[in-house]
């Protein structure tokens, strides 16, 4: 296995663990306040209602067309994430995008264990403002809202402990205070080492699916078998300029703006080592995968500083329509044989769940402290 990586200001133990960790202070507040104000430039200003019509194509219809991104001297690209959430994609036209990377690259060379900087790719850099509900929402809100619990992507073990990894975090640069009530981001506890359970549960059934693009089949096998009744959901606070890093195995939602603040500005960022595409970086279907290296405008690439200018300079394999069967046919099978793995394992474990909990001290694993055997 490799060593961990060491990142100041990273507790990498507790991202390993939980599946988040946060660097507070990665960015000035300074910068932070001229991104918010870039993003409602591009908006108008937090209101009640944000109109995305007519400012650009939204992810969801390039991903059903296939098509590719917007020209990159175009406008960016401005999607509705639910009532009162906004996103807005490159091209973002203002320099201060490249205030916002360049402070971030050197912490993922580093936890990635990059060979050389110049390896380190950016994948994905998109804003989200999520303004404050109206009050008569807002009450409706505190009854009726539903986190809407997802995945966003999954890997092997191998992925994680390869050098460099082969896998990638995403992360949330707080560009304002992201408070209670004020839309913090809610993860489910427990959920980092549910997942990480199952994924190393496959063992046998590993050679059912190619490690590249079959990997992708993963999320979606992995969420209905987390169970969410351990704990109510964790919220995470941060401070204009912190960074949350976060698994994208981690189960997650967004949540609504109840009012704290006007809006809440955030972007997210993807980053990964080269070395991972037509690896686990194939076969991606969501906006990431649909937006070229191209999608970033000159305004950033002129921006960056020299030595991170390699950053936008990337392609990734697109998939064709058979190969996206093929992979519906693979979670089809996969799927069937975590089922059955499933159930021989409840099968063993019947005559012994009795004396599990008393017996489950020291080398039992924590599935067992259930006396539920779980995936
Ligand atoms: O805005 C948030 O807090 C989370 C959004 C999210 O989960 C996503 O974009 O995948
Ligand atoms: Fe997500």
């Amino acid at each position: 296995m490799a060593a961990a990586s060491t990142v100041p200001g990273l507790d990498t133990a507790h991202l390993e663990e939980h599946g988040w960790a946060i660097v507070r202070g990665v960015v000035d507040p300074g910068v932070c306040a001229r991104a918010c104000r870039c993003i409602d430039d591009i908006l108008g200003p937090a209101v009640h209602t944000v109109q995305a019509d007519g400012r650009g194509q939204s992810d969801e219809a390039l991903e059903a067309t296939g098509s590719r991104w917007p020209d990159p001297e175009g406008l960016p690209l401005i999607s509705s994430g639910g009532p009162w959430r906004t996103k807005v994609m490159h091209p973002i036209r203002d320099s201060v995008t490249a205030e916002l990377v360049a402070p971030l690259a050197p912490l993922f060379a580093e936890l990635y264990r990059c060979e050389r900087p110049q390896d380190l790719k950016l994948l994905q850099h998109m804003f989200t403002r999520t303004d404050a509900l109206p009050p008569t929402e807002s009450a409706a809100a505190t009854d009726s809202s539903s986190p809407s619990w997802h995945l966003d992507d999954a890997f092997l073990e191998e992925h994680r402990t390869s050098t460099p990894m082969q896998m990638y975090y995403h992360s949330m640069l707080a560009l304002s205070p992201v408070r209670a009530n004020g839309a913090p981001y809610l993860v489910c506890p427990h959920s980092m080492r549910r997942a990480r359970e199952i994924v190393r549960g496959l063992g046998d059934a590993e050679d059912l699916f190619d490690p590249g693009e079959g990997r992708t089949v993963l999320p979606a096998l992995i969420l209905p078998r987390i169970p969410k009744e351990e704990g109510p959901p964790h919220e995470i606070y941060l401070e204009q300029g912190d960074l949350l890093i976060h698994d994208p195995m981690l189960t997650h939602s967004a949540s609504d703006n109840l009012g704290a603040v006007p809006s809440r500005h955030v972007v997210f960022s993807t980053f990964f080592d080269a070395s991972a595409i037509g690896r686990t970086l194939v076969g991606l279907r969501n906006r990431m995968a649909a937006a070229p290296p191209s999608k970033f405008p000159r305004e950033l690439r002129e921006a960056l500083p020299q030595e991170w200018r390699s950053l936008l300079e990337w392609e990734l394999p697109l998939q064709d329509e058979s190969r996206a069967q093929s992979l519906a046919e693979q979670s089809r099978i996969l799927s069937a044989g975590v089922t059955s793995m499933e159930e021989k394992g409840r099968a063993e474990a019947e005559p012994a769940a009795e004396g599990a909990q008393g017996g489950s001290s020291s080398s039992s694993s924590s599935r067992k402290h259930d006396g539920a055997p779980r995936l």
